[in-house]
């Protein structure tokens, strides 16, 4: 008996099942019953470890193949029939050719094994912004995760009844080969294909593949936005909550804002801060003319090192239940789990991310990737609900409304500590041109900028240039349209030491943000949009600012602005001749006021 009898559900899983020749095939229902009897087998062939249940009750730690530990962009196709609608930015395939060198690895790979049949929903079952998908898997840890991330269940496949509209994901380990790995997508067959990973970002279908390639495909055509973005609320002492949406590149620290600490000034006058989601946020135009958001996600998906008492203690707070840990440190004497950042007591027995003994005195930050004991992507995948500051609208399938979206990245001196756009039009260039520095914490060089447009580089599931023609339209049909900003909150003085304190003094930009909403506050008008007046930026209770820290700052560099302006002219061309007209008419009018 299968949970369904739809028709094209069953002929696919058929289809697949033809193809991968598992031994079995399992529905996921959702149930605790069979999410532990699976707990209990990935334990018992060593595919996961059980950890202190006193201490982190319902956690498990799992290692993927130390050859599998990042999302592979040079392996992430988007295969849509024409070259040309995929874009200059995103690797293509031409659909039957990819089917046809995929399925030569997909033939016979679950032999021996179990296929996993996962529904699954983005977002609540049956509100408005809910889409769903199926995930067939031969991984345990796959579908434990997918019970995380996603909401999971039978309730999924009665809302879809009989219809065709759902994602299809398949997923097979294989042999874990990098030389064969690949990450597909099919997104005019809301279709995606993975084989030859386990890790979580090529392999959780409903994450980066699904609620942002795929939904942004969707999106676009449906009139919605899928973006990648943080989605938070700052309740007022009065107990109003503005709700405000950020994209920030990967590791530029979503998750830290997502569930910011207010500074003590603004506790003890009764601020609060609540998280509704850290890294996806779909949005549509609301019946009363405002932009709302939901998280389509049921969980976290962080990255451990560096998370701390300090930086993060409502994501520490969630991980000690419930959670899987993938590549952190085991700690064998209590047979806990530590990462670098975590505390300065590392633990004396211990076994690295690798899988072998780890003695942290060998640890040595210039060869970090070779002798951390936790692979600096090591990840917790844990529960939204667990978190303390979740939001009471997290799973209100109306979603949230939307007064600011906040662009940032990691520049040393361009972008200022904070600006607002002059329009939705000129917030959506301020988007495009979006960029990062890369850290001495990544391979390669430092100080190279990377054009990352809205945080979507590597996530739009089509032309990039359409996409910001996506952009620019959305922006016509949203009455009450949030107001956008950029943000940068890691400015360099001469020695290279951060300016800004960050973390939870973020807010006191956040209370800058909101006010320019309301209307209750000035600014100085630039080149490149509003940047307040330095009195403005609450610095009540800062040890380290004084009101000059805060106007070096707000300075707008026109030199490095303008150097700047010859690289995203450069980005734009790579983007190719889909950019609208209306981006190269704001490049150009910013060019002329620098120059002014
Ligand atoms: C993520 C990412 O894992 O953006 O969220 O890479
Ligand atoms: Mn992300």
């Amino acid at each position: 008996m299968t949970p369904t009898n739809n028709k094209f559900v069953l002929d696919w899983i058929n289809e697949m099942a033809e193809m991968t020749q598992p031994d079995q095939i399992v529905w996921i229902d959702g149930s605790e019953e069979q999410a532990e009897a699976l707990r209990a087998e990935a334990c018992s062939t060593g595919e996961m470890i059980k950890l202190n249940q006193e201490k982190l009750p319902g956690c498990y730690l799992h290692r993927t193949a130390v050859n599998d530990v990042a999302r592979v962009e040079g392996r992430t196709f988007i295969c849509t029939s024409k070259k040309e609608d995929a874009g200059n930015i995103n690797n293509w395939m031409d659909p039957a050719e990819c089917k046809a060198k995929l399925t030569k690895l997909y033939t016979g790979s679950m032999k021996g094994r179990t296929m996993y049949v996962i529904p699954y929903s983005m977002s609540v079952v049956g509100s408005p912004f809910a889409k769903y998908g199926i995930e067939l898997t031969d991984s345990i840890y796959v579908v434990l995760n997918m019970l995380i991330m996603t909401r999971v269940g039978n309730d999924v496949l009665d809302a879809l009844g009989e219809s065709a509209d759902y994602i299809k994901g398949l997923h097979a380990r294989a042999d874990i080969d990098e030389e064969n790995r690949y990450i597909v997508h099919f997104p005019e067959e809301n279709t995606i294909w993975s084989v030859n990973s386990g890790y979580g970002g090529n392999v959780l279908l409903g994450k980066k593949c699904f609620a942002l390639r795929i939904a942004s495909f969707l999106g676009r055509k449906e009139g919605w936005m899928a973006e990648h973005m943080l989605i938070l609320g700052v309740e007022y002492p009065d107990g109003e909550t503005k709700y405000v949406c950020a994209a920030f590149p990967s590791a530029c620290g979503k998750t830290n804002l997502a569930m910011l600490i207010p500074p003590e000034y603004y506790s003890k006058q009764g601020y609060k801060v609540w998280c509704v989601g850290d890294d996806i946020a779909w949005l549509r135009v609301g019946e009363d003319g405002r932009l709302w958001a939901v998280n389509p996600e049921n969980g976290f998906f962080g990255v451990a090192p560096g998370t701390n008492l300090n930086s993060n203690p409502n994501a520490l707070y969630t991980t000690m239940k419930d959670t899987i840990f993938t590549n952190v440190v085991h700690n064998t004497a209590d047979n806990t789990v530590w990462w670098e950042g975590l505390d300065k007591n590392p633990p004396a027995e211990a076994i690295d991310w690798r899988g072998n003994p780890w003695d942290y005195r060998t640890y040595d930050k210039a060869r970090k990737l070779e002798t951390s004991g936790a692979h600096p992507n090591s990840r917790f995948t844990a529960k939204a609900i667990n978190c303390p500051c979740i939001s009471k609208e997290f799973s209100n399938p109306a979603g949230v409304p939307i007064s600011a979206i906040v662009f940032g990245g990691r520049r040393a001196k361009t972008a200022p500590l904070v600006y607002q756009s002059t329009s939705w039009q000129n917030g959506a260039f301020v988007g495009s041109i979006m960029a990062s520095e890369t850290t001495a914490a990544a391979a390669g060089a430092v100080g190279v900028v990377r054009r990352d447009p809205m945080a979507m580089r590597p996530f739009v599931g089509y032309d990039m240039g359409d996409y910001w023609a996506h952009w620019l339209k959305m922006g016509t049909t949203i009455p009450h349209a949030p107001k956008i900003f950029h943000v940068n909150w890691f400015r360099t003085d001469a020695e290279g030491n951060f300016i800004w304190p960050g973390f939870g003094d973020n807010m006191r930009v956040l209370m800058w943000i909101l006010a320019r909403c309301e209307g209750k506050v000035d600014a100085d008008i630039t080149p490149i949009g509003y940047v307040p007046k330095a009195e403005d930026i609450c610095i009540e209770g800062l040890e380290d600012v004084t009101l000059d820290t805060i106007k070096e700052l707000l300075t707008v560099d026109k030199e490095s602005w303008l150097e700047d302006v010859e690289n995203i002219k450069a980005f734009y061309a790579q983007v190719g001749d889909r950019v609208p007209q209306t981006m190269y008419d704001e490049l150009a009018a910013l060019e002329a006021r620098l120059k002014a």
